[in-house]
C-alpha cells in the first residue's frame, strides 16, 4: 500500500538529496485524468531519476503547478471538462509560464487537432502507444534547453549570480515566506569601497576580476538556502532565508574579513580591496522598504570609514 506524498514533501526529500543545482532532477508533472496512464509516464521518467507529480483533475493544475514549480508538463488530450489544448491555452496566458514545454501525449491521430493544440501553446505532440525511450529522450532534452535559457534570464553573464530583477524576486518571495510562516529574514546590500579608484588605477579589466573574485568569495562561504544577486555595477545583494540578525552580520563580517586579505593582481602591481555592508531583518513590510532599510545601512556603513558592516 502506496500513499503518494504531498508535492511539499516530495521537494523536501528533493532538496535533501541534491544539493548543488545542477544535480537537480527534472521535474515532470503529468497531467492526465487516466491514472493508470499517467502511471505508466511516471514509471518511465523516475527510472532515469526524474520527479514526477501527477494531477488527475484538471482544474487543479494552476495550484499543482504554483507548488511543484514543473520544468515540463505532460498533457493528455481528452479529459472530463476540458481538453488539454484548452488547458494548454490557458497556462501560456502566464507570462511565468511562457517558457515551460508542454508536450502532448495522446491517442489523438488527427493532424489537424495535433496541430491546433501545437498552436494553442503544445511544444511536440506525441501519439499514444509511446516508447518509454522516446518520452525521456524528448522529456530530458526540453528540460536541459529550459535549464540553459532559464540561467541567461536570471543570471548576471560576469559572475553568474542572480541578475537585478531575479534576486528582486527571491527577496519578494522570501518576505512572503517569512510573513506566512512568522520566520526570520534578513537582506544585506554590499557596495565595493571606492571601485572608481580600482577602474581608474588598474583599468577595467581588473575591475572586473575584482567583481569576479568577490562573486565566487560569496557564492562559495554562503549557503545554498542564500540567494545572491548582482544588484547593479559593484554592488550585491544577500537574502538571508530564516536568519537572525546577529547570525547574517556574523557571517557578512567573516566573508569581510577574508575579502580583505586578499591581494588581487594587475601590471602595476597587487593591492586589496575592501567592501561596506548594510544588513536589516525584516519586520512585516513589504520589500522596498526592506531595501531601503538595508541601503540607508550601507551608507551608514560608508560614512563610518568604509570596510565595515551595519544593521
Ligand atoms: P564608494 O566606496 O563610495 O562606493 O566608492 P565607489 O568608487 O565604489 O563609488 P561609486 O559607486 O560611485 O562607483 C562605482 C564604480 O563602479 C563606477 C563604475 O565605473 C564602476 N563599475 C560599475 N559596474 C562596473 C563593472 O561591471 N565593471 C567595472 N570594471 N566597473 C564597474
Ligand atoms: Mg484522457
Ligand atoms: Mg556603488
Ligand atoms: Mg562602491
Amino acid at each position: 500500500f502506496y500513499v503518494r506524498p504531498t508535492v511539499a514533501q516530495l521537494l523536501r526529500s528533493v532538496e535533501q538529496f541534491y544539493s548543488s543545482p545542477s544535480l537537480k532532477p527534472y521535474k515532470v508533472l503529468i497531467m492526465d485524468d487516466s491514472h493508470s496512464q499517467a502511471l505508466f509516464c511516471e514509471h518511465a521518467l523516475n527510472r532515469v531519476g526524474m520527479v514526477t507529480y501527477i494531477v488527475t483533475e484538471p482544474l487543479t493544475i494552476l495550484d499543482a503547478m504554483e507548488l511543484f514549480e514543473p520544468e515540463i508538463i505532460i498533457m493528455d488530450m481528452y479529459m472530463p471538462g476540458c481538453t488539454g489544448t484548452e488547458l494548454a491555452s490557458v497556462i501560456r496566458q502566464q507570462v511565468a509560464y511562457l517558457r515551460l514545454p508542454i508536450l502532448f501525449l495522446s491517442g489523438e491521430g488527427n493532424k489537424d487537432i495535433q496541430l491546433n493544440a501545437m498552436k494553442l501553446g503544445g511544444d511536440d505532440f506525441l501519439t499514444k502507444p509511446v516508447a518509454p525511450k522516446h518520452l525521456v529522450s524528448i522529456v530530458q532534452t526540453r528540460c536541459e534547453r529550459g535549464r540553459v535559457l532559464n540561467d541567461l534570464i536570471i543570471r548576471d553573464s560576469l559572475t553568474g549570480l542572480f541578475n537585478h530583477t531575479h534576486i528582486l524576486d527571491k527577496l519578494k518571495q522570501a518576505c512572503r515566506h517569512a510573513k506566512e510562516h512568522n520566520e526570520d529574514l534578513c537582506f544585506a546590500m554590499v557596495d565595493i569601497d571606492l571601485f572608481k579608484k580600482v577602474n581608474d588605477s588598474y583599468g577595467h579589466t581588473v575591475g572586473d576580476k575584482v567583481i569576479s573574485t568577490l562573486s565566487l568569495f560569496l557564492k562559495q562561504r554562503l549557503r545554498g538556502s542564500h540567494s545572491i544577486g548582482r544588484y547593479g555595477g559593484e554592488e550585491f545583494a544577500v537574502v538571508f532565508p530564516n536568519t537572525e540578525e546577529d547570525e547574517a552580520l556574523f557571517v557578512m563580517n567573516e566573508i569581510r574579513e577574508a575579502f580583505n586579505q586578499l591581494e588581487h593582481s594587475s601590471e602595476q602591481g597587487e593591492f586589496k580591496v575592501s567592501f561596506s555592508c548594510g544588513i536589516c531583518r525584516f519586520t512585516g513590510e513589504n520589500e522596498e522598504h526592506i531595501i531601503e532599510q538595508a541601503d540607508e545601512a550601507l551608507y551608514k556603513a560608508k560614512h563610518r570609514g568604509r570596510n565595515n558592516i551595519q544593521c
